[in-house]
């Protein structure tokens, strides 16, 4: 019965694809139907993908049908004649590639996905049910989507917004998707709101501009008459808006979620993750050339890092709230545009989550992943949260738009590890076959089976809460309406550098809006949060000082700042050029480039040409790449160089070096010369800081290029120096 079944699934699932990869034995498609045999090992998930691939290189052409073939051209009477209708090659190929496309995602269309795993670091049984969560050490496989939220699949990585990092995990008891951002907020409280939102912030329906990105008209309107969204909107205009790599974000839940444990205790929570490699975030300036000079800047660096051996960690864990302190607060906790200080609820890790594997297929893994927070495993619940309430029919929902059917969780990468009996059946693209005439419950012809799993055996728990006494009501409860005080509480919480950060980044999106009334409207907001943030705002943007209407309580929480987080102890994977030029000291460049791979980091020597310059392999060129693209530079000596590089030559027509430093500079980034190339950062007009300064400043300097080694690297740990970065005078 079973060789049957297999036969059948293999002939319509993989008849096409299968032709020309080997034959599979019947018991690894069994794996396929039944992941139930190594659904307990953390490559479960890669071992049955492994069953869906196809390896394409040395086979022979077929027709999807599996017929060999040569359709390098089309079938015509005779050649110079006209295409034949009976060329099927031909109507096959055509038809199929004009297919290829389904509808992008709603938001969150560009994402780059990526696969991994997660090691919980003991037993927490005591507090969930969930059996990944139940064992030191256990692995389980994992696949994760960090993506942009407002612009379509082709924009560039770098715009200012909210990165999504939805996680999926495939434990032995099905999928467990934490459907997450890097911010903690969200913009709005309840889903009803949400196309409200997404409209005000996509491109405008009338010039559909502009692309990725909230700096225009409509949004601010939206935000100006909606000042719940004001939380996030901070966050969003600071450097948590644009990250310098997907691999130094937090991952927040957002939500706050329901853990239960066997005996049916229960425990709010929020999740939360920590990047183990710190918090990194592009200056604005960076952000916008970068969008030129690299569109997939941030996909780029996930892949070659993961590509490398260098897979990004991070720490998943929960802040934890027992059920009785549900209302002890000032804010609710089932409001998420409210974070959980974590003064007042530390973040408590419960295990790592690593990311170990790129993709093989874009489109099969990443573009066909149907993410859900509906899909949780036992010992995990929801809250009655509004947003995510509505979110738990949304993300169903749009799957019948993106995949044009209901069977979409049984393409690969959506399977879950163990195996899946149920009822359901049919539809468009069914590839399973269900054997026998049942598909009812209950029923006696099949012994009532699939049967019925309670929670005492293993089955979901449903956490009982009471829902008595209530009034049906369009509404929100009182301690939903207090729209400032978290927007306050992170504004304090920022270090100099970072407010003005969030000023700049207020000033270019407010100022993108034409209309005065929005700017107006928008500082009218900001002024109930601080004045002189107001104040600071509105100079920029063209709207009179408003007066002070709000005190500032000075209140701060840990954990908010990217400039005070945890550093990671090491340099791996920061990318430093080394500017070189005909002439330069290879013995220095080289002794660098050693020095810096020796400890993790990415050298590229930068030159005036591609292939060997006096014997260096140069593999980015001065009109290849840009100051923007790296964390840091090294100018060796080489007076010959060091000469061309100091002067407006045929050789560098617009200064490129001097325009390198110059950005380097500005942007705060750590910069490291020595012997003739320190002339070429004077050259840019940079003060050559002596003794001390030089680690304070970052600007590193020294005769001998040993001289600069340690401090270059301890300046890379530093990876920012924001005192280099101009602030305001006050106003
Ligand atoms: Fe989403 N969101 N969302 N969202 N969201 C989608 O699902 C939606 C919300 C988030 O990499 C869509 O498959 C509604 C919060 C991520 O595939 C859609 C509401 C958070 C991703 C959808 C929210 C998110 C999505 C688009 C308000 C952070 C990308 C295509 C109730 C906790 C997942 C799709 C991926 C994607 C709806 C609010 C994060 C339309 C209605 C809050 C990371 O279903």
């Amino acid at each position: 019965m079973k060789t049957f079944l297999i036969t059948s699934f293999v002939s319509l699932f993989l008849a096409s694809q299968i032709v020309a990869a080997e034959a599979q034995s019947i018991d690894d498609v069994t794996c396929i139907l039944d992941g139930s045999d190594d659904s307990n090992s953390a490559d479960a998930k890669d071992n049955q993908l492994k069953k869906f691939t196809i390896i394409d290189e040395g086979s022979q052409e077929t027709s999807q049908f599996g017929a060999k073939i040569n359709n390098s051209d089309s079938l015509k009477a005779g050649l110079d004649g006209p295409t034949l209708m009976e060329d099927f090659m031909m109507r096959e190929k055509i038809m199929h590639f004009d297919h290829e496309r389904i509808p992008e995602r709603v938001v969150h269309a560009r994402g780059v996905g990526v696969h991994g795993y997660f090691e919980s670091y003991g037993d927490y049984s005591n507090i969930t049910a969930a059996k990944f969560l139940r064992e030191k050490g256990k692995k389980t496989p994992m696949f994760v989507r960090f993506s942009t939220v407002l612009g379509s699949r082709g924009s560039p990585d770098t715009v200012r917004d909210v990165r999504g990092f939805a996680l999926r995990m495939y434990t032995e008891e099905g999928l467990f998707d934490l459907v997450g951002n890097d911010i903690p907020p969200f913009f709005v409280h309840d889903a009803i709101k949400f196309p409200d939102l997404i409209h005000a912030a996509k491109p405008q329906p009338d010039t559909e501009t502009p692309q990725a990105g909230t700096a225009h008209e409509t949004a601010y309107d939206f935000f100006a008459e909606f000042p719940e969204t004001l939380h996030s909107v901070f966050w969003a205009l600071s450097g948590r808006g644009i990250p310098r790599s997907f691999r130094q974000v937090e991952g927040f839940g957002v939500h706050t979620f329901r853990l239960i444990n066997e005996k049916g205790e229960s425990n709010y929570c929020k999740f939360m993750w920590k990047p183990k490699a710190g918090l990194s975030n592009l200056l604005w300036d960076e952000a916008q050339k970068i969008a030129g000079k690299n569109i997939d800047f941030h996909r780029d660096d996930l892949y070659t890092a993961i590509n490398n051996g260098d897979y990004p960690e991070w720490e998943w864990g929960v802040q934890l709230i027992p059920e009785a302190d549900v209302n002890k607060y000032d804010f609710s906790l089932l409001d998420p545009t409210k974070l959980i200080p974590e003064s007042i609820i530390p973040f408590q890790p419960l295990g790592k989550m690593v990311l170990n594997r790129n993709p093989d297929n874009y489109f099969a893994e990443t573009e066909q992943i149907t993410f859900h927070p509906g899909h949780v495993v036992r010992g995990i619940g929801f809250t009655n949260d509004p947003l995510l309430q509505g979110r738990l029919f949304s993300y169903l929902d749009t799957q019948i738009n993106r995949m044009s059917g209901a069977n979409y969780m049984q393409l690969p990468i959506n399977r879950p590890i163990n195996s899946v009996h149920n009822n359901q059946r049919d539809g468009y693209m069914q590839s399973q076959i269900h054997k026998g005439k049942v598909a009812y419950f209950p029923n006696g012809l099949q012994g009532n089976t699939p049967s019925m799993v309670d929670k005492e055996d293993g089955g979901y728990i449903e956490y009982p809460e009471k829902i008595n006494n209530v009034t049906k009501i369009r509404g929100r409860s009182s301690k939903f309406f207090d729209f400032y005080s978290q927007p306050q509480l992170y504004y304090n919480s920022l270090t100099v550098a970072e407010k003005q950060q969030l000023v700049d980044g207020a000033r270019f999106e407010i100022g993108k809006s034409k209309s005065l009334d929005v700017r107006k409207r928008m500082i009218r907001q900001i002024n109930f949060v601080d004045n002189e943030l107001a104040r600071r705002i509105a100079y920029g943007v063209g709207v009179d000082l408003p007066k002070k209407v709000t005190e500032n309580k000075n209140h701060t929480s840990p954990g908010l700042s990217i400039e005070k987080y945890p550093k990671a102890d090491n340099i791996k994977t920061r990318t430093v050029a080394i500017l070189t030029a005909p002439g330069t000291n290879t013995a220095e460049a080289r002794a660098m480039f050693n020095f810096l791979k020796s400890k993790g980091a990415y050298p590229t020597y930068v030159g005036l040409h591609l292939g060997s310059q006096d014997g260096l392999d140069i593999t980015d060129t001065y009109m290849t790449t840009a100051s923007v693209l790296f964390d840091a530079v090294y100018v060796p000596g080489g007076q010959k160089a060091i000469g061309a590089m100091t002067a407006r030559s045929s050789f560098f027509p617009y200064e490129e070096p001097k325009m390198f430093i110059l950005d380097s500079f500005r942007h705060g980034k750590p910069i490291a010369a020595s012997a003739e190339g320190i002339s070429l950062l004077k050259y840019a007009g940079i003060d050559i800081p002596v003794g001390k300064a030089k680690e304070a400043k970052g600007v590193i300097t020294d005769e001998k290029e040993a001289g600069v080694q340690t401090a270059f690297e301890k300046a890379l740990i530093q990876q920012r120096f924001w005192s280099r970065l101009p602030v305001d005078k006050p106003i």
